[in-house]
């Protein structure tokens, strides 16, 4: 059974999506970020930075921190949406999302959703961050299904929960036609509907 320490972030919606899809048996243990349940010791020796998510497998005690790093885990633990063959360009559109989409995106919310305001530098910054962001997303989804290749992959599961984010953003999803294309093809996955809801309290994914 896959225990995943986890709270109702993108970075965590990312797993509960792959779970879901997977099939497997798992429970979600809830870490509250604003009463810091993540800087306790005891989270701290699986997670180094004291961040979700973290995933411990009980049926052999590993622990796997790093939301990019546990979806190559589970993908290559249950051999699901990280084909070998597209492997090396998966692996491109995973590390896109991890090193730049998520953080690039998180910086927008710190500035533009939790704290407008406060750095009209910061907000202008990550707004024009954002668009082209979206801009990029859109142009390679002209070319391709899905951000990889023809196939949903882990790569889309990570970068997916972001643009659910979109309200957030202000940016205008619905006027990015291939983005919006591929994100209500992915919202429209059953386990992606169940996933969404992390802590099982009825969240829905919002619309473009
Ligand atoms: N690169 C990490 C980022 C994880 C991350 O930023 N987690 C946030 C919530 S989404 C967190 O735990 N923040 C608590 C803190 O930094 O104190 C990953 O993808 O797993």
């Amino acid at each position: 059974m896959i225990e995943l320490f986890s709270s109702d972030t993108p970075n965590g919606k990312k797993i509960t999506i792959l779970l879901e899809e997977i099939g497997c048996e798992f429970k979600v243990t809830a870490m509250d970020l604003s009463k810091d349940d993540q800087f306790k010791n005891d989270f701290k020796k699986i997670s180094p930075f004291s961040k979700i998510p973290v995933i411990v497998n009980h049926e052999n005690g590993v622990s796997v921190f790093e939301s990019g790093a546990i979806l190559m885990y589970l993908a290559e633990k249950y051999n699901k949406f990280y084909e070998q063959k597209y492997r090396n360009v998966i692996n491109q559109w995973l590390m896109a999302q991890m090193g730049t989409i998520g953080p690039m995106l998180g910086q927008h919310h710190q500035f533009h959703h939790y704290n407008p305001g406060k750095s009209k530098f910061g907000e202008e910054r990550f707004f024009k961050i954002a668009k082209r962001l979206y801009g990029e997303l859109d142009e390679r989804l002209a070319k391709s299904e899905y951000l990889a290749c023809a196939d949903y992959t882990i790569a889309d599961i990570a970068t997916w929960p972001w643009i659910a984010r979109h309200e957030w953003h202000d940016v205008g999803l619905k006027n990015y036609k291939n983005l919006t294309r591929w994100y209500l093809d992915i919202a429209s996955r059953e386990a992606v509907i169940k996933g969404f809801d992390l802590l099982k309290n009825g969240s829905e994914i919002p619309k473009p």
